[in-house]
């Protein structure tokens, strides 16, 4: 282990320098891939919180050199919410209003799909994410996530189905699983979906956004702030950490979370990477683990939006896990892939995250589970980029204007 943390430091440090020519995990860096550039956040931070450990924040500058172009291949096509890859190369992509829309791979619309449940549409609630099932060209069967009126307010709800024959409506939708208690609020949903390497869903939400929410983050008694991870019925899965704690709610995977709209599962290895947004500085890029805490609200690094600081103004507790990377001022990151194909080859299992306030899509440089460098794409379109997928060596975004842009190798 302290050969392996040498190690580490080392090739980072060399990275940092300039002078690259390793071999890290299989990821090679060489001296075309990147250059070490200032820190692309020139703001003043909201904080003068100090990071955990270097390069927690602010890392290097990094700008692409294999030359790519970018092209805005659909204009107006709605409210889209999450853009994902069906197995035939065709895209699906949520509407926030309610509904969803299958496109070509040249941004070209075939389908609208109807006939879902309602969706509690205001705010950031509405139809969230959507996953296909792993046997969907079988099953045509599809996951999502969305707004629900519930009880005396709204949560979080999953719900399954198959699309007809003719891919237009949806048939026998069922609410499979809901992140529960239901609270009065039209803020802080979370979510996204994803299936692990068993079937299993992991599906990540939020507190809500209101100070009963925020407490509940921490309590595994409650589905507010947290990561599940729950079978295609909408069972705790087997093996979830807290099956066996007293009141805890068995779907639960991790926990002390504050609005999740970003999973993804690292190529190499195999981890469950997250985002989340921060309130005023202290967006989060996590690494979540089966019964980890991650702090909300004990420890952030950001303030509340009036500026004043939340609780103890704490940014460590043992315990509690860190951010592998943080953001202040903030990002606003909404949906995130790993970049794994070759076509642009600097950019082998990096990281691309969408960001709304931000206004950019971001690039993240990653070595032996670190951030080594960053880089701001497509800033020049001023656009809140909400959702970002992966195929073909290519990456697809969509935005809040109704936008869809293509990033591929020129
Ligand atoms: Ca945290």
């Amino acid at each position: 282990m302290r050969t392996f943390l040498f190690i580490s430091v080392f090739t980072t440090a060399i990275f940092l320098s300039g002078n690259f020519n390793n071999q890290v995990s299989g990821i090679a860096i060489s001296r075309a891939d990147t250059t070490n550039l200032p820190p692309v956040e020139t703001q003043s931070p909201n904080t003068d919180y100090k990071p955990a450990f270097a390069g927690q924040t602010r890392i290097s500058g990094v700008k692409t050199t294999t030359p790519y172009k970018v092209e805005k291949i659909a204009t107006d096509i709605g409210r889209p919410w999450a853009i994902v890859p069906l197995p035939d190369g065709r895209f699906l992509v949520t509407d926030k209003t309610g509904f969803m829309q299958i496109f070509t791979v040249n941004g070209v619309l075939l389908k609208k799909i109807t006939g879902f449940p309602v969706v509690d549409d205001g705010g950031q609630g509405g139809m969230l994410d959507v996953v296909p099932d792993p046997g969907f060209a079988q099953n045509k069967t599809i996951y999502w996530s969305y707004s629900e009126e519930y009880g005396r307010g709204n949560l979080m709800a999953v719900a399954k189905g198959q699309l007809s024959a003719d891919e237009t409506s949806i048939k026998n939708p069922v609410v499979i699983f809901r992140a529960t208690p239901e609270l009065r609020s039209k803020a802080h949903y979370g979510s996204r979906m994803l299936f692990d390497k068993n079937g299993n869903l992991f599906v990540s939400t939020g507190e809500r956004s209101n100070s009963e929410g925020r407490r509940q983050s921490q309590w595994l008694s409650s589905g507010l702030g947290k990561i599940f991870r729950i079978t295609k019925d909408g069972k705790a899965a087997p093996g979830n950490p807290f099956l066996n704690t007293k009141d805890a709610m068995p779907e639960i995977y991790a926990y002390g979370i504050r609005n999740a709209q970003s999973l993804d599962i690292h190529p190499v290895t195999g981890e469950l990477w997250e985002a989340e947004f921060g309130p005023r500085g202290g967006d989060e890029l996590n690494i979540i683990k089966p019964g980890k805490n991650y702090g909300w609200p004990i420890i952030t690094y950001g303030l509340e939006y009036s500026g004043s600081k939340i609780g103890d103004a704490i940014q460590q507790k043992a315990g509690m896990e860190q951010p592998v990377y943080y953001w202040d001022p903030v990002l606003s990151p909404a949906g995130m892939v790993f970049y794994t194909g070759n076509a642009i080859p600097e950019w082998k299992n990096n990281l691309f995250i969408t960001g709304l306030s931000s206004m950019h899509i971001a690039r993240l440089v990653i070595v032996n589970n670190k951030v080594v460098g960053e880089e701001r794409l497509l800033e020049d379109k001023r656009e809140r980029f909400r959702d970002v997928a992966y195929t073909n060596g290519m990456l697809y975004a969509v935005t809040d204007n109704g936008s869809m842009y293509r990033i591929s190798k020129k």
